[in-house]
């Protein structure tokens, strides 16, 4: 736990999320501003900043829930977009590895 990190308080449960999925080492959470109908967070529930400082194993973890996480939400079929931003210039805004699985709408490209 990372203090002043507010996935950290997430996943502890100070701050209230809407939970899609969760097991030992990851939660899925709904985005707060959904840029999509779809907007879901992959998170691991250990705090490391990016995919630059995960463990190579735990974000191919995360990655082999998108699948499942799309499945649920209903996105599966017509597509889908998964998004790492990474750093300050990649756009990440929250200093907590996260995975975005957005869908449910056609997406634009590209993202800048
Ligand atoms: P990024 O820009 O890649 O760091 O994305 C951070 C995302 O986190 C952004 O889409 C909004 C979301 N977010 C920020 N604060 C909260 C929160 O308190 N709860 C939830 N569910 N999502 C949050």
């Amino acid at each position: 736990m990372a203090e002043d990190c507010i996935f950290c308080k997430i996943i502890k449960g100070d701050i209230p999320s809407t939970k899609v999925y969760e097991d030992d080492k990851m939660i899925a959470i709904n985005d707060v501003a959904p840029a999509a109908p779809v907007h879901v967070l992959l998170m691991p529930k250990d705090h490391t900043a990016n995919i630059t400082t995960a463990d190579p194993e735990l974000v191919a973890y995360m990655l082999g829930k998108v699948k499942m996480i799309a499945e649920k939400t209903g996105i599966a079929e017509k597509g889908f977009r998964v998004v790492i931003n990474t750093g300050d210039e990649g756009g990440q805004t929250v200093k907590h590895l996260h995975i975005h699985v957005i869908g449910g709408k056609a997406l634009g490209w590209p993202p800048c």
